[in-house]
């Protein structure tokens, strides 16, 4: 059956919980805290009876970037000349020349003034926490903590005897609306009235009222960079409200709702990144919000939430014969005991549910490290965008799972990178502005909502120019999946071309092929001239860009000279030992970098991107497995996400599911979220892309029906699928043989199936040829394939 429920029987501080990683709240926070979200504004859910904290998170409340304490922010990049005269650039040059002399140590050292500066780098920030002190409860039973995917709400109950010894029955609601801008949250009992004391807590300073007529107002500028921010709270009830100076006191209530609003005048606009409203331009449009809302029922709030939320989660269904209905933390205890696959739908759906939280189409910002859900204010890695693989990994499952316009925040956020991104391909790379045409725009492996594109302040993890083309994957992966023209147009096609053409100035010769210098393949090895992740990434940019020029009849000049550098870029060698090359000058394995690293960046050609694959070079999958079983299919949160899914694309979805229980013993909190530690929101996305890719792929131009189902999942049904060309895809299966696949076409366009096990006929149009049948599909058509 379908599932969409995580709940728990106890409140966190009476659970099992993992091992901690950090002490106190953090560790609670992130092994059991439930995730709300509207894209923007985040709550997570505790749960506690008597004293509870409810995590209050904005997407754009950041410190860092500009400042009137930093005149001279710019991105992080060295934008003056050194004590020796020199820029970034004249050290670039210096580097590609002493790598081309066979000067590597030289050319190599020389890379550590390839860095930037992190004065201004910031943090993601955790707005606050809303306490509940409840004043009249003696004891409990009953408790349930539960969230509910589909519609998006989370509820707490449970019967509490009071002091004065009746019992009662209490409980709670939680939602974040998309539709109303604002986070809902309501307490009722039956059989008496409430007693609870409210307050906010905030690092951040600023004014803090609380007022008779129930209102909570924060506002302020944060210290670190002058941003405005504002919270403005409403509490509803039916009973009394008593203001001091610190909280409101609700009682003599049988229910109380609070409606509350929040946001800061971040803008993604370079180089202010303000909306330049005044602090009480922007405390009345928050406070309006408020008041606004506040005038609907809940009833009205609620069921406009959950149409909305649910007509994006419910485009997906699962079932993988999962039927156990058990809380969440129990199924990921008994993993293997209990009911694996409940467990494995419920992860699934869980990843879905947090894309469509984390990132919807209205959002500045795309999803960060931490999706928006954090709870202090030094989240590791400042909870940013990380691109050399973590960003990447956020969006993996959004076009396949249905929620393409989950994605347009990270297609305005890479744009939004472009204007301040050349600045940085100039101070490093010296390539400036031509008469009409751009420079090429630069960002490595670590990004914030401010500009910041320089390469990181040390060479090794900083620099990364290849992230660009990665991320240009995704944001191309939009108009693969759904065909439109028209950002293709405006938005992504402007894009690659930019960066097709900066690589053609940056590609040197090198033996025989065409590589950039220097090189670093994320967090591994040495520094080289070329190698095979940008190697490849650069290979994808030319094909993603070719194919969008073609798409949209323009430059075939210029198709002809980037199909030209295509050819030379050979991304791909075989090895001494049949593995995939991670370094041109690789022999055998191990004998260059970290063995077991856990980034396979040298096998992003397999998965995320397509150039390897069993079709077109079964070779290169073969070395690819290779090299995956060298990495072994142990390691830390998002890189089991990326051994997921690469597994699929090399069809073994035994060795997948194995993956899977690793995940399942060793990745995962009680709460489901993802842990690398500490928890990283990548490995949840990873995982559930990785089902897609497992039940259906569409990168070698045609829909392959499950390419990669492992033999444990006997039966099992999964329905609104989107394949590249914008197909949606149904399939069905029992005793591992597909029994129904539904492929309904959404733009028209010819459909190519593909189906290993048996040949099949689609309703009566075509007969498959060696598995594979092709046909003309008609716009909002359904094509049904009968099995032989
Ligand atoms: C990459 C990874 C790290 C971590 C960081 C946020 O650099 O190598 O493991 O996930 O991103």
């Amino acid at each position: 059956m379908e599932l969409h429920e995580l709940f728990y029987t106890k409140p966190p501080s009476k659970m099992k919980l993992k091992k901690p990683y950090y002490m106190g709240f953090k560790n609670i926070w992130e092994q059991t805290a439930l995730p709300l979200g509207n894209g923007s504004l985040g709550l997570t859910v505790i749960g506690e009876v008597k004293n509870d904290r409810l995590v209050l998170n904005h997407k754009t409340l950041w410190a860092g970037g500009p400042s009137p304490k930093r005149p001279d922010y710019c991105g992080g990049n060295i934008n003056k000349p050194d004590k020796f005269g020199k820029m970034p650039y004249d050290y670039y040059a210096e580097i590609r020349e002493e790598f081309q002399k066979g000067n590597d140590k030289k050319a190599s050292d020389l890379c550590e003034k390839l860095v930037g500066i992190s004065d201004g780098y910031g943090t993601y920030l955790c707005w606050g926490e809303l306490n509940f002190v409840n004043n009249d409860i003696k004891k409990y039973k009953n408790y349930t903590r539960t969230l509910d995917m589909s519609t998006g709400v989370c509820s707490v109950s449970y019967d509490a005897k009071l002091k004065s010894g009746e019992w009662v029955k209490d409980t709670r609601e939680y939602f974040v609306s998309h539709p109303d801008k604002c986070a809902v949250i309501r307490f009722a009992r039956e059989g008496a009235t409430l007693d609870y004391t409210l307050s906010l807590s905030t690092e951040h300073g600023g004014n803090l009222i609380y007022t008779d007529d129930g209102a909570i107002i924060h506002y302020g500028s944060l210290a670190d960079n002058n941003m405005n921010f504002c919270m403005s709270a409403k509490v509803l009830t039916n009973g009394e409200i008593i203001a001091a100076t610190d909280s409101l006191h609700i009682k003599n209530a049988t229910e109380f709702t609070i409606v509350l609003s929040a946001d800061t005048d971040y803008l993604d606009n370079y180089p202010d990144y303000r909306t330049g409203e005044t602090a009480e331009e922007l405390l009345n449009r928050v406070k309006a919000n408020t008041e606004l809302t506040s005038q609907k029922s809940f009833d009205e709030i609620q069921k406009a939430h959950t149409d909305d939320f649910t007509a994006l989660y419910a485009r997906v269904s699962i079932d993988l014969d999962g039927n156990a209905v058990n809380s969440a933390d129990k199924l990921l205890y008994k993993y293997n005991k209990l009911a694996p696959r409940s467990a494995e739908q419920l992860l699934y759906q869980y990843g879905r549910y947090m894309a469509i939280s984390s990132s919807r189409e209205d959002d500045m910002l795309p999803s960060n490290l931490q999706g928006i859900w954090n709870c202090c204010n030094d989240p590791k890695w400042s909870s940013d965008f990380h691109t050399n693989v973590n960003l990447q990994m956020n969006y993996w499952p959004i076009y396949n799972g249905n929620l393409a316009e989950c994605a347009k925040p990270l297609i305005r956020y890479i744009k939004a990178m472009v204007v301040p991104g050349r600045l940085t391909a100039e101070y490093y790379t010296n390539v400036k502005s031509g008469e009409g045409e751009q420079n090429g725009f630069l960002f490595h492996t670590q990004c914030t909502p401010f500009g910041w594109t320089c390469p990181g302040w040390e060479f090794n993890w900083g620099w990364s120019p290849a992230a660009v083309s990665w991320i240009l994957h995704n944001v191309y992966e939009y108009y693969e999946y759904t065909l439109d023209t028209e950002i293709l147009e405006k938005d992504i096609y402007p894009m690659l071309k930019e960066t097709a053409e900066y690589f053609a100035k940056l590609l040197v010769e090198h033996n025989d092929r065409l590589v950039t210098v220097p090189c670093f393949s994320p967090e591994n090895g040495p520094r080289t001239m070329g190698n095979t992740y940008e190697q490849a990434l650069i290979w994808q940019l030319y094909d993603n860009t070719i194919k969008s020029a073609k798409a949209l009849n323009v430059d075939s000049e210029l198709c002809e000279k980037w199909s030209d550098i295509q050819s030379k870029l050979k991304p791909y060698e075989i090895g001494a030992d049949g593995q995939i090359k991670e370094w041109y000058h690789e022999n055998h394995l191990g004998e260059i970098g970290e063995r077991h690293h856990r980034h396979m960046s040298h096998l992003l050609g397999l998965y995320p991107c397509n150039a390897m694959n069993w079709y077109d070079n079964p070779d290169l999958i073969k070395a690819s497995i290779v090299s995956m079983n060298d990495r072994t299919d142990k390691s830390t949160g998002w890189s089991m996400g990326q051994k997921i899914n690469s597994w699929a694309r090399a069809l073994d979805g035994d060795r997948v599911l194995s993956i899977i229980g690793t995940l399942f013993k060793n990745g995962i909190y009680p709460n489901f979220w993802d842990l690398h530690p500490p928890f990283q929101i990548d490995g949840n996305f990873g995982f559930t892309s990785g089902v897609n890719e497992m039940l259906m792929q569409s990168h070698c131009g045609f829909i392959h029906l499950l390419p990669a189902l492992p033999t444990a999942w006997e039966k099992g049904k999964i329905t609104g699928l989107i394949a590249r060309g914008n197909f949606t895809v149904d399939i069905e299966w029992k005793r591992g043989r597909l029994t129904v696949a539904r492929i309904t076409s959404n733009m028209g366009g010819k459909c190519k199936l593909y189906y290993a096990n048996s040949e099949f006929t689609v309703d009566g149009i075509c007969e498959s040829e060696n598995h594979f049948a092709e046909f003309d599909t008609i716009k909002g058509e359904t094509y049904c394939l009968n099995i032989k």
